[in-house]
């Protein structure tokens, strides 16, 4: 969801690429559609959005509230702070930078905890790594992300409409696979746990956002569920969101 200071349209382009790898490995339809919404960034003429979106998917997201009818961040001390949350979760083990090694350590948690077996580990980390290319990609240098660069990452970014229609999809996705453990599509309260616990959140804090996150309250979350609570997340501005806690308390 974020990205470092400064970020150009072709550097989003970059980041694209990165997901577009996470994606394809399993999702030949998202590939072609991720092909195409590549063509479709260097053209006037863009589709719409609910076209585009589901076709990169295998199931459709439908949106609650569509994330380019969010007015536009304004960097609000609130938001900055909801950005150190996620940078807390994401470096592992508390030192200051992002690297490589606190996305393989927040995999070897979700495995332990799970105890997976070797396939869905190795599928784990996959993905983890994938996410944390795509993260690092737009760094300058590519094997850390300091919490200065992450922290003041430049909320134009968020504001494009690139990305909010097309990027925050993919993010989307990606972000609920990381999640669904097993692939079936939806994420059950020991996943979403596991997923906390990887990022070292107290596993109250997930019970209490499983419940905010399960809006028909049918015991699981499904993308679109999911889609609402980050795009709440990421393009909101109050203090007092329900959705807060994506990522576990705000850091101070
Ligand atoms: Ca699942
Ligand atoms: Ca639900």
């Amino acid at each position: 969801m974020f990205f470092k200071n400064n970020l150009g349209l072709l550097r989003i382009v970059q980041s694209r690429w990165g997901l577009a790898r996470v994606v394809s490995s399993n999702q030949i339809l998202l590939k072609k559609s991720l092909q195409r919404g590549l063509v479709l960034e260097y053209t006037p003429c863009k589709q719409p959005v609910r076209e585009l979106t589901d076709q990169m998917t295998d199931k459709p997201i439908s949106f609650k509230k569509m994330p380019t009818d969010y007015p536009p961040v304004t960097a609000s001390d609130h938001w900055r702070r909801k950005v150190r949350t996620v940078f807390n979760r994401f470096d592992s083990n508390n030192d200051g930078i992002i690297t490589k090694e606190d996305f393989e350590a927040s995999a070897r948690r979700t495995i332990e905890l799970l105890k997976l077996n070797a396939e869905q580990a190795a599928n784990i980390l996959k993905l983890r790594l994938e996410v944390w290319e795509s993260l690092s990609r737009g760094s300058k240098d590519v094997s850390q992300i300091t919490e200065k660069e992450f922290v003041g990452v430049d909320p134009s970014v968020v504001n494009q409409s690139t990305y909010r229609k097309e990027f925050f999809p993919m993010y989307v996705s990606v972000g609920f696979k990381v999640m669904d453990i097993d692939g079936d599509g939806l994420v059950t309260k020991d996943e979403h746990a596991a997923y906390f616990y990887s990022l070292n959140v107290p596993v109250e804090e997930s019970k209490k956002m499983f419940d905010v996150m399960d809006i028909n309250k049918d015991g699981f979350i499904s993308i679109d569920e999911y889609a609402h609570a980050y795009a709440e997340f990421v393009f909101t501005e109050d203090p007092n969101n329900k959705y807060n806690g994506f990522y576990g308390s705000l850091v101070d």
